[in-house]
């Protein structure tokens, strides 16, 4: 019986409890002295571009550094069993990843110093970037999120058919992240072929692991999720290598999840000011023994495959390089701020050029049709196009909207997902790294909190962080009136309407709910679709079957008037005309469709035309868009104004249960009013 690598491994479990005192014991394998070399060669280089940086950081010419000395065996060793092509997500202790990547040396320290050749233009810190040339992916900020990409790209490969990994790192700390469990999670239900590396160096910041988490070993939770782990001794690059080859080239033949733990230390304070004088000192000084790179050279000079005046010769023409290339950015000017390219560069460049209909033929069809409709023609429209949610496939999704999709799509792209909406949110941005499209539904637009952070800071900051586009779609099954109370009844499009580079919609009719879904799918810019579901079977019009776009941030005057202007959307329009046909008021309604960015024009022509402006909304009052257009109106229109600009919006409190307070908590009770007294004013 031949074992696999990870069922020896597996039964070697018991006895790997690996700690400083465990001796590196290198086994070569079949590899050639050359591949030897190289390893020592990738790991000496972030080391003395580490040793060049606290330099400078003393020198006061740096002002932060994570330090991953005594770590670099796992990113050197991990990243050279990866193909060049395949994916890495890394963290802030990763150097290695970039240098094996070889991610030029200039451009890097200049990423550092904030300067504008680095990877960000200025805009991001440290390891806060990512450059899909070299195949890597770093983090936002935030411990957790990452991984989640990382199973995108997974089953960007999977469904390709492509035999690669994805491979993302975490550290033990982040290991407690619910992004964790959601990551591994779906990677295990999908059987996505990520590695998942936890580098378990011992600390998160000051907290040691028995303030973290319970288990003996991180990799004990494998179990849980039903996925391969191993345990690999970190400080050894031959294992680390050796043992990750093997792994990924498993993987590659039959994707699937693998929970890596490598037991290593961190050497060095969390960040260099915060110092390590809450570490054992006898700690320290017996991990010191273990250093990966100080024993690696001692068996190399050992074999007799590396000499001293060689391991000097590679030292040398490294700092060499190491020092061209920091001249080169210290040399570089600071950066100047040009507005105009910060403000250019939040959203993916996108021309849109509208897509008529190709025949008059129309058919009836109500709003949640009209959502299908589109839905179904973009999946024709783009064969990259994945759907991701919550019984979506064979249910076809809470309200039914998807109905017959898998079976005429499959479920390789009609997606049932485990409920992880951070993960998914997550796995759509992964996908778009690859060139996919992705959509994914909300059950419920209130739910979106679960995925709120992959929103607001993954899809919504990437394009201006570093150059990528996040090309994601969320539906947003929104809105009340149904007595559903507070938790499925929002209207939360002010949330998001807050974030530079989303793009928020809200279509108020069949029409528009086909025209700018269609539009969201071409435009490669992450965008929120707000579906009322009051809307779904309660409005219908005849829509062209054909595809055709509707330009997303154009609002529409759907009523002429010269008495006041009404500015909403979504429910909002249909309460306007409803009451303005009641009250026999002329006013002109302007449904502005998409919230973020605002039809400033559209908006300015109305209220020069009749001096009087009101807004209505479902969302509460106190932050909501409202507040934000009456200021511009104000700020801008001032002279143009015969009365104050009014409000109307939902009452300030959570979305109540009980149809009565539902209906007092809704603003259309309070319009008429307002309207009334805006027009005698
Ligand atoms: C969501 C989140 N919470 C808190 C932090 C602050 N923080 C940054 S690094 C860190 C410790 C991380 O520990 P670990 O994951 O073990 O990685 P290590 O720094 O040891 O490499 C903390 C708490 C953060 N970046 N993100």
């Amino acid at each position: 019986m031949i074992l696999s690598l990870d069922l020896i491994l597996n039964l070697i479990k018991p006895m790997s409890a690996i700690t400083a005192s465990t001796p590196i014991v290198f086994r070569r394998e079949k590899l050639s002295d050359e591949t030897l070399l190289t390893l020592y060669r990738r790991l000496v280089k972030p080391r003395l571009i580490e040793e060049k940086m606290l330099i400078l950081l003393r020198q006061g010419k740096v002002s932060k550094w994570f330090s991953g000395i005594g770590q670099e065996a796992i990113a050197v060793g991990a990243t050279s069993a990866l193909l060049p092509d395949e994916m890495v997500f890394t963290l802030h202790r990763n150097l290695g990843v970039f240098t094996v990547r070889e991610t030029p040396l200039a451009t890097l320290f200049s990423q550092w110093q904030g300067k504008k050749s680095g990877f960000s233009k200025g805009r991001e810190r440290s390891f806060h970037f990512g450059t899909l040339e070299h195949h890597i992916v770093g983090m936002i900020s935030h411990l957790g999120p990452q991984l989640a990409l990382a199973d995108g790209v997974a089953l960007a490969h999977k469904l390709a058919g492509e035999g690669r990994v994805a491979m993302a790192f975490s550290g033990e700390g982040g290991t407690s992240e619910g992004d964790f469990h959601e990551a591994l999670n779906v990677a295990a239900v999908w059987d996505l072929p990520v590695i998942f590396l936890v580098e378990n160096n011992g600390y998160g910041l000051s907290t040691t692991t028995d303030e973290q988490y319970r288990c003996e070993n991180i990799a004990d939770k494998g179990i849980g999720y039903g996925m391969r782990s191993v345990i690999l001794d970190g400080n050894n690059i031959l294992e680390v290598y050796n043992s990750l080859s093997k792994i990924a080239s498993e993987m590659r033949e039959r994707p699937h999840p693998v929970l890596v733990e490598c037991k290593t230390f961190r050497m060095r304070g969390h960040e260099e000011a915060s110092g390590v004088k809450y570490v054992p000192k006898e700690l320290l000084d017996a991990w010191a023994l273990k250093d990966p790179l100080d024993n690696y050279e001692r068996y190399l000079l050992g074999e007799g495959i590396l000499t001293e005046d060689m391991a000097a010769q590679i030292r040398s023409d490294l700092k060499a390089e190491i020092n061209a290339a920091w001249n080169i950015t210290d040399s570089e000017p600071d950066i100047e701020p040009d507005t105009e390219e910060e403000l250019g560069d939040v959203y993916a460049p996108f021309y849109f050029s509208p897509t008529l209909p190709i025949s008059d033929k129309k058919t009836d069809k109500r709003y949640i049709d009209a959502i299908t409709d589109g839905l179904r023609q973009a999946m024709l429209e783009h064969e990259k196009l994945v759907f991701m949610g919550q019984d979506i496939a064979e249910y076809g999704g809470v309200f039914k909207i998807m109905q017959g999709f898998v079976e005429e799509f499959g479920k390789g792209r009609v997606r049932n997902t485990p409920i992880c909406e951070s993960a998914i949110v997550g796995a759509a941005l992964g996908l778009s790294f690859k060139g996919y499209k992705a959509m994914m539904e909300m059950q419920f637009a209130d739910f979106v909190t679960c995925g709120f952070n992959q929103i607001v800071n993954n899809l919504a900051k990437i394009h201006y962080r570093w150059g990528t586009n996040a090309d994601v779609v969320i539906r947003m099954p929104c809105g009340g009136g149904m007595g559903a109370g507070p938790f499925h009844s929002q209207t939360n499009e002010a949330w998001f309407t807050h974030t530079p580079g989303l793009k928020v919609v809200a279509p108020s009719s069949p029409y528009d709910a086909k025209g700018l879904l269609l539009a969201a799918f071409e435009d490669p810019n992450p965008v929120l679709f707000f579906e009322h579901k009051g809307l779904y079977r309660s409005v219908t019009e005849a829509i062209p079957d054909d595809y055709y776009t509707l330009e997303i941030g154009k609002a529409n005057v759907v009523r002429p008037g010269s008495e006041a202007s009404i500015i909403t959307y979504g429910m909002g329009v249909h309460w306007a005309k409803q009451v303005v046909d009641n009250e026999g008021i002329d006013a002109e309604i302007l449904d502005l469709r998409t919230l973020l960015p605002l039809d400033y024009d559209a908006i300015s022509q109305t209220v020069k035309k009749t001096g009087r402006a009101i807004i209505l909304h479902e969302d509460t009052l106190v932050g909501g868009l409202g507040g934000e257009i009456a200021a511009w109106v104000s700020e801008h229109l001032f002279e143009h104004l015969d009365a104050p600009v009014m409000r109307v919006a939902g009452l300030d409190t959570p979305v109540p249960f009980a149809i009565p307070l539902e209906q007092n908590y809704q603003p259309v009770g309070r319009f008429a009013e307002r309207l009334r007294a805006l027009v005698g004013y």
